[in-house]
């Protein structure tokens, strides 16, 4: 088993309930483990004009490959109405693989550790909750990263 950080993310159609939801399949996935899930952050999109993100980072303990945890991911994605017109565009899910064990994956449908996490609020702050002091496979310290990336315009939603 390897232990794995997912970025969840939504805008559309009632986005707590979409990170419910896709949490209620991660639970479910073949030879996976949901072994912990962080609080839910509210963002402004990066891109301006789109609705608020609801963000969360969730554990899981897999003995799924990579690629084959990515097409899962992807399903699930597809199973709660994902429609992909444009890049970056609003998603009633988005499940980003963040951490993979301490794998380092440069292959076209896959990048991990996922790309701009460093620099990203609502990725970083819910991953120290499950992950204090985390090295991540690269070298880089959660800590610095943190320290880097401001908490400003993140709103830590109760419960
Ligand atoms: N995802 C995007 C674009 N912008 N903004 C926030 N706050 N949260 C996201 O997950 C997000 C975003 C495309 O993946
Ligand atoms: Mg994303
Ligand atoms: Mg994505």
């Amino acid at each position: 088993m390897e232990r794995v950080y997912i970025g969840l993310g939504s805008n559309l159609a009632e986005p707590a309930e979409q990170l419910r939801e896709a949490l209620k399949a991660l639970a479910q996935l073949p030879q996976t483990a949901l072994s912990g899930v962080s609080s839910f952050y509210v963002s402004d999109s990066l891109l301006p004009g789109q609705p608020r993100y609801t963000n969360a980072v969730a554990a899981l303990d897999t003995g799924l490959a990579p690629l084959a945890l990515l097409d899962a991911l992807q399903g699930v994605e597809n199973g709660q109405g994902r429609e992909r017109l444009e890049r970056w565009g609003p998603r009633t899910l988005d499940l980003d693989i963040l951490l993979f064990g301490d794998r380092l994956i440069d292959e076209p449908r896959l990048k991990v550790p996922h790309y701009h996490m460093h620099a990203r609020a609502f990725v970083l702050y819910p991953l120290a909750e499950l992950a204090p002091g985390l090295i991540l496979a690269d070298g880089r310290a959660l800590d610095n990263l943190l320290a880097a990336c401001p908490f400003e315009g993140l709103e830590r939603l109760p419960g």
